[in-house]
């Protein structure tokens, strides 16, 4: 058990530097337990701090130090202290100085994966968030910006690749020692959290980009050597990123190189570092034959993302790490919006719509929920979560709503104008949207600072007689832990009235005129808008296009939504529709039976779209996936039995699969594959009807989804068939699928990424003894707990991707994460405290599950030494859960 409780870091404590760093020098002597960095920093006060011949206080952790020096002169052990977490230099010059620092760190002891590792034989860093002070000693915080100039030195027959950031410069041979050296400027002051260096006997694959001003970009992607041409795809994937950031923001890339390295030990999925992003090779990877239709999607959309932060993170990068959204909510943002532009808008939205409900909905209602901008953290390693990443991204979209194109973009131009080069703060952003548009964003501040997703009650009522349509709308936030009171947020909302035929109906809004943008605002608690000269009683579309990250009740009939569901020119709302409806059976087939004209209503429905010729493949195979367990968990609220959940909604789903089954087998064949694979947007939506209908035909019609599946396996046409066959197939308790997992195995072994594939797999096999198979799993010989990818698929796997088995009553799913938890700790904790993070939605659950999860969490509290890490998380859960439901 821990002795104190680690200490908690705020916002409003926020202080400069009393020195800045103007540039560091850093000499690298590579070596697998030793490595011998010396740096050189040009330091001088600080003109914007408040103190005065401050000391110098470097962070540093798990260094040895060897020599200090000021302008050449070595300090004596009298002039300085060190602790495990600082050196300290009580006197310094108050005028420019240089501080020569040489320490030793151990890349091969590093186990958390933060700082200088190896992984797989090479050395490799992760310095966000605060990874560099394992590596020397540094003021390691955004706010202070150097350039840089690295040197390193290796042996050159293990490590002919020697990289780092910004340009290459001087290279050569150490005659009669078997070493070499590489030299690497970066010409763009930055913070140390962006540093980078690479070095291994790595492969590249090459190309170049020539950019709008007509300069030459050398690009290259480092891999493993045998998996060359596993890079194109990834590759592809850039160029489009550089092209479009160029025509949709403006943005030029800076440098003369931008170099990519795939790695198979991180932490979390890619890092932005400055010319040399570092990426988990899982998001570069990519053969037909090895990678999904969904990896292809998400190797271009993180490539895109990493490759933005150039310009939202890197050219401008965070004061302090509160600010952690500025750049990641933006770039989540244009990430979306690149993937809408290149693939489908309509159903890009859907598939974020669906991830910020899994994720981020879930976080923000329960113990671990925390503005998009918290005041407040213990470690900020915990703090990239969802809230941060993708509700940051809607609150983007919203202002991006209220200003309209063209003046969102012209906000856009401002920010990189006004703040290039520099740390800035979430008010600096909205200053730029407030200012290039007039708007008043004061209250819309809100959306960063109070946690919580809003509730939005709607109401509408038709008047014939005045030919008047009058929707009221009532926001309320319930409080959240450290929130209790809650103010009344400025939402923008997509409105739409929708005629017999399925048109839209002209917004005449009392007071206002026929709107221009179909957007109605709400900012305070209770508005009723009032449209004027509706000649026929409409249904009305809420929350278009998913405007605002709110949960909304509506009082629409079934046959409201129905009628939404096949004609709505909104397909997100379409969508959505469809999940009301859909969330609306499940609960009502909770008590053992699904009722049966609903059904058939709902069966028609789907019918309908399927049917038609001139609906996209990717929208039906979304139409189809009936809303997840836990969108069902968190519409009962409280007291959760996660088996009947699961059970109601398979239920559901097989009634509507044997209702439709004509229609469902006939796409089975009209989807058949006929040409080599490609992972273009026709064939991914082809393949995700296919499957999803399959899922389908299993529940509804056991014999012949299992004979299907079966087939498709005999001989699949590409990964993404071999995934959704299986993936089917796991849902279903028979003998095939073992069998069928243990083939998988087989034939993938050697792949490390499939592997993972297959933990996965097994980890969301339903099944009534789910954790003895997760127990089971982490000791087969392919299991470890040193990388993070394989302990995402099976803990993480059972976690997100098997509610009732995590979940199970008996609270064996708990002990068997629990135990993972611990085991993590000592070495990873960063991933430890994130498979932590499985037990956050708890307090809905009944009595038992409440109980049993509890004792697990109290299990992890009394470990020793605990991380501050895991320690976070593991008491804000337990102490939500010791709040009455
Ligand atoms: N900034 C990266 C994500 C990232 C964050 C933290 C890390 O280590 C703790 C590593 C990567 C991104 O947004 O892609
Ligand atoms: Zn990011």
């Amino acid at each position: 058990m821990r002795t104190e409780t680690p200490q908690t870091i705020h916002l409003k404590d926020y202080k400069p530097v009393p020195y800045r760093i103007d540039s560091a020098d850093l000499d690298f002597q590579l070596d697998p337990e030793k490595t011998r960095v010396a740096s050189r920093l040009a330091l001088r006060p600080n003109p914007d701090s408040e103190e005065s011949a401050a000391p110098l206080v470097l962070d540093g952790k798990k260094l040895q130090l060897l020599s200090v020096a000021i302008d050449g002169k070595p300090l004596k052990s009298d002039d300085f202290t060190v602790s495990d977490t600082t050196l300290t230099i009580p006197q310094v010059p108050q005028a420019p100085f240089t501080l020569e620092i040489v320490n030793l760190c151990n890349p091969t002891a590093n186990t958390e994966l933060s700082g200088l590792y190896m992984s797989n034989g090479m050395y490799c860093t992760q310095c966000e968030a605060e990874g560099f002070r394992r590596i020397t000693y540094f003021y390691d915080r955004p706010d202070v910006m150097a350039r840089f100039r690295v040197r390193m030195e290796a042996p050159k027959r293990e490590m002919p690749i020697l990289l780092s950031n910004g340009n290459p410069g001087e290279t050569g041979d150490l005659p009669g020692t078997g070493r070499h050296y590489a030299v690497w400027s970066d010409p763009f002051p930055k913070p140390c959290y962006l540093f980078a260096l690479v070095a291994g006997d790595l492969a590249g694959v090459h190309d170049t980009f020539q950019t709008m001003s007509g300069r030459t970009v050398k690009l290259g992607i480092y891999v493993e050597k045998g998996k060359e041409d596993r890079c194109a795809w990834a590759m592809t994937s850039l160029k489009l990123s550089m092209s479009w950031d160029e025509k949709a923001f403006g943005r030029e890339y800076d440098l003369d190189v931008f170099n990519i390295v795939a790695v198979s030990n991180f932490n979390m999925g890619a890092m932005e570092n400055k010319g040399l992003n570092v990426f988990n090779d899982k998001y570069i990877l990519a053969l037909p034959s090895t990678a999904t239709d969904t990896d292809y999607v998400n190797i271009e959309a993180i490539i895109a993302h990493e490759y933005f932060h150039n310009w939202t993170g890197n050219r401008i990068t965070c004061r302090d790490w509160f600010q952690l959204c500025l750049k990641e909510g933006l770039t989540v943002f244009r990430d979306q919006e690149f993937t809408s532009d290149v693939r489908s808008r309509a159903v890009k939205r859907i598939a974020d719509v669906k991830t910020l409900r899994a994720r981020q909905f879930p976080e923000d209602g329960g113990p671990l929920a925390h503005p998009a901008r918290p005041s407040s953290y213990i470690e900020i390693n915990n703090f990239y979560t969802p809230t941060v990443y993708e509700k940051g991204a809607e609150i983007c979209r919203m202002m991006k709503t209220l200003l309209g194109e063209a003046a969102f973009r012209k906000a856009m131009d401002l920010y990189f104008s006004r703040h290039d080069g520099e740390a800035a703060t979430v008010e600096d952003f909205v200053r730029c949207m407030a200012d290039a548009s007039g708007r008043d964003l004061g209250q819309f501040f809100q959306w960063y600072e109070q946690a919580g997703t809003p509730q939005l009650k709607a109401e509408g009522r038709y008047d014939a007689k005045r030919m008047t349509f009058e929707l009221t709308l009532e926001q309320k936030t319930l409080p959240t832990p450290g929130q209790p009171e809650k103010r009344s947020l400025h939402i923008p909302l997509g409105v739409g009235l929708v005629g017999s035929e399925g048109e839209d109906l002209p917004l005449d809004l009392d007071g206002v005129g026929i709107l221009n943008a179909p957007i109605i605002e709400l900012t305070g608690a209770k508005k009723t808008f009032r449209f004027r000269n509706i000649t026929k009683k409409p249904v009305v579309s809420l929350n278009r296009g998913f405007s605002a990250p709110v949960n909304l009740t509506l009082n629409a009939s079934p046959a409201d939504q129905l009628f939404l569901m096949g004609h709505d020119r909104d397909s997100l709302n379409r969508w959505e529709a469809g999940q009301t409806r859909g969330r609306e059976l499940i609960l009502a087939s909770m008590n053992g039976s699904v009722p049966n004209e609903e059904a058939g209503n709902y069966a028609s429905a789907l019918e309908g779209l399927l049917r038609d010729p001139s609906i996209d493949n990717a929208f039906k195979a979304l139409m189809l996936g009936l809303p997840p367990e836990p969108d069902i968990a968190a519409a009962i609220g409280k007291d959760v039995d996660t088996d009947a959940v699961l059970a109601a909604r398979d239920r559901v789903r097989a009634a509507l699969g044997s209702r439709l089954d004509p229609v469902l087998n006939g796409i089975w064949t009209a989807t058949a594959e006929r040409g080599p694979y490609a992972p273009d947007p026709a064939g991914t939506a082809r393949r995700a009807l296919r499957y999803a209908a399959l899922q389908m035909i299993l529940l509804g019609n056991r014999e012949k989804g299992v004979a299907l599946a079966l087939e498709e396996l005999a001989k699949p046409h590409s990964m993404t068939a071999e995934m959704g066959a299986l993936g089917g197939l796991i849902q279903v308790e028979t003998p095939e699928r073992e069998t069928q997992l243990e083939a998988f195995f087989n034939r993938h072994a050697a792949d490390h990424l499939l592997v993972d594939k297959w933990f996965m797999l097994h980890a969301q096999a339903k099944d009534a003894n789910a954790a003895a198979r997760i127990e089971r799993l982490s000791r087969h010989p392919a299991f470890t707990y040193s990388t993070p990818n394989r302990v995402y698929a099976l803990i993480g796997g059972f976690t997100s991707g098997n509610v009732a088995g995590f979940n199970a009553a008996g609270g064996e799913g708990y002990r068997v994460v629990a135990d993972a938890v611990i085991k993590l700790d000592g070495f990873n904790p960063q991933v430890a405290a994130r498979m932590a993070t499985g037990f956050r939605s708890c307090q809905i659950l009944d009595a038992p599950r409440r109980t049993a999860a509890n004792r697990e969490l109290q299990r992890i509290l009394a470990a020793p030494k605990l991380s501050r890490d895991t320690f976070e998380i593991v008491s804000r859960i337990a102490n939500g859960l010791a709040l009455p439901p």
